[in-house]
């Protein structure tokens, strides 16, 4: 559950349930007025139990009518499970149970009820259930996040979704990095022509943005030096599996100075100190969720932190440890999932994919000059981080010299002139820098253990899906 502890009361409560909760014992007896979601109202006749869940705990509820109002009473009595519900009344201690040892549990709170009033009432039945194990399918789920949320362990994955993003922040400013924001309407593609969502930006054609590649770059030319980003990405594609949406959230860094390998410290050390945040500050999160996958005869997720450095395959490598496990590949191909099954099998975790051949690569990666590949082909300065099977990460130097930049462009069949804006940030100067990106989803995936990006996606777009 949330840390509530620093809330300040608000117009609807003087307390958080976490509050009460957790600091029983100092409010005993006080007049409190919390509010929540309806879990379940028990109990006939002139006594009711309502028990409330709000955002950061639980807590029961006592209604006597001989206390209150009785049509509020009543009103209360007959509410529908998750309807909001407020309530002032004085803090008790609940009777304890009996143990079998004799040792008392630890003391437990309630409230005893003096005034309520219900602020919205839920329709009956819910399309999706909240505390019963309720089996829908994600469509359904999808269809009504804002109830599929209110369960306790989606609500952990979201909540762990907030950590690795603040964690991830938190490490990056460590070193030195500040965060940007780029444009999401553009006017040409950074990622290759044919995966671009069209739109009409009044009178001018424009694209939603691939990636903020361009415009990171441009912000460390102009001396920002060392950026990162954390926002949204559309991609036009067809695909339709666990690991692709056609919006998805990417976690973005570029640094002057700095060589593929440099970026590749920058991107292990920021997941090592996600890991080991999460390991020491959010167990209960990751408690929450091993419960219902355990309910759901799933293993549970242990967070080992990984160790550094991550293990380094080179791409021709990669391509000699596919074929020697029977893998069809060849050099120049790309590495497909069922390639990265070879791979995963001698590397599980976090590995590193660098050094991919330049054909492979965008015309904004830098050449490898000093290196070729088993058949003479060029090498890059591009690199991959996988987890498994999964790509999590691409990245690498860029080229910063404006010549070789323009003839890459060339090579790859585009036109200089289309990329004016972004040529023109290396013409007076620019430093060689690095960077990377990273599919915040695909990194929860593994966190968390969901088996399809869209679990960890409040909002998921795909093919089929653009509401709500
Ligand atoms: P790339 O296109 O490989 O690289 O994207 C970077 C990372 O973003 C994630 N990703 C996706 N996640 C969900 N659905 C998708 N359709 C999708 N496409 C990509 C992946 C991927 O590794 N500009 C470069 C990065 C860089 O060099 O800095 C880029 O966008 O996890």
């Amino acid at each position: 559950m949330r840390d509530s502890s620093q809330w300040k009361s608000t117009a609807y409560r003087t307390h958080t349930i976490g509050q009460i909760v957790e600091n029983g014992f100092e409010l005993l007896g006080k007049e409190v007025i919390i509010a929540g979601y309806a879990e379940t109202i028990r109990g006939r006749g002139a006594i009711c139990f309502l028990m409330l869940r709000d955002g950061t705990g639980n807590i029961q509820a006592f209604l006597k009518k001989d206390n209150m109002d009785e049509e509020i009473f009543n009103s209360i009595q007959n509410s529908t499970r998750e309807s909001t519900i407020q309530v002032k009344g004085v803090v008790a201690q609940k009777r304890p149970p009996k143990t079998d040892d004799g040792v008392p549990p630890p003391p437990e709170y309630e409230i005893n009820v003096t005034y309520g009033s219900i602020l919205a009432n839920a329709a009956a039945p819910l399309p999706v259930g909240v505390t019963d194990d309720v089996h829908v399918g994600l469509d359904v789920r999808l269809d009504n996040r804002h109830l599929d949320l209110r369960r306790s362990h989606v609500n952990a994955m979201f909540q762990l979704r907030s950590k690795v993003l603040e964690y991830g922040r938190e490490h990056l400013i460590g070193e030195g990095f500040m965060e940007m924001n780029s444009p999401k309407i553009i006017a040409s593609a950074s990622e290759g022509g044919t995966n671009l969502f069209p739109m009409m930006y009044f009178d001018t054609p424009a694209f939603l943005s691939q990636s903020p590649q361009l415009y990171k770059q441009l912000a460390v030319l102009g001396g920002l030096e060392r950026v990162f980003e954390i926002g949204p990405a559309f991609r036009a594609e067809k695909h339709d599996t666990y690991r692709h949406l056609n919006e998805f959230i990417s976690f973005d860094i570029e640094g002057a100075w700095m060589d593929d390998e440099d970026v590749m410290g920058v991107q292990e050390r920021m997941i090592h100190h996600i890991w080991s945040c999460v390991a020491k500050k959010d167990q209960l999160l990751i408690d929450i969720i091993n419960e219902y996958r355990v309910s759901q005869g799933h293993e549970e997720i242990i967070v080992n932190i990984p160790s550094l450095p991550f293990p380094r395959i080179s791409y021709c490598d990669a391509i000699k440890i596919v074929k020697s496990g029977g893998g069809e590949i060849e050099w120049g191909d790309d590495i497909e999932s069922n390639h990265c099954d070879i791979i995963a099998a001698e590397y599980p975790g976090f590995h590193f994919l660098p050094r991919w051949p330049m054909s492979m690569k965008p015309f904004y990666i830098h050449h490898k000059e000093d290196e070729k590949g088993s058949t003479g082909g060029q090498l890059s300065r591009g690199f991959d981080l996988n987890y498994g099977r999964d790509e999590m990460t691409s990245g690498g130097q860029r080229e910063h010299r404006v010549e070789v930049l323009e003839q890459n462009l060339k090579n790859m069949g585009l036109n200089p002139d289309d990329f004016s804006f972004y040529t023109d940030g290396f013409r007076y100067g620019a430093p060689p820098h690095a960077g990377w990106g990273l599919g915040v989803a695909r990194l929860l995936m593994v966190l968390t253990g969901a088996g399809n990006v869209r679990e960890v996606v409040l909002f998921p777009r795909d093919r089929s899906r653009v509401t709500p």
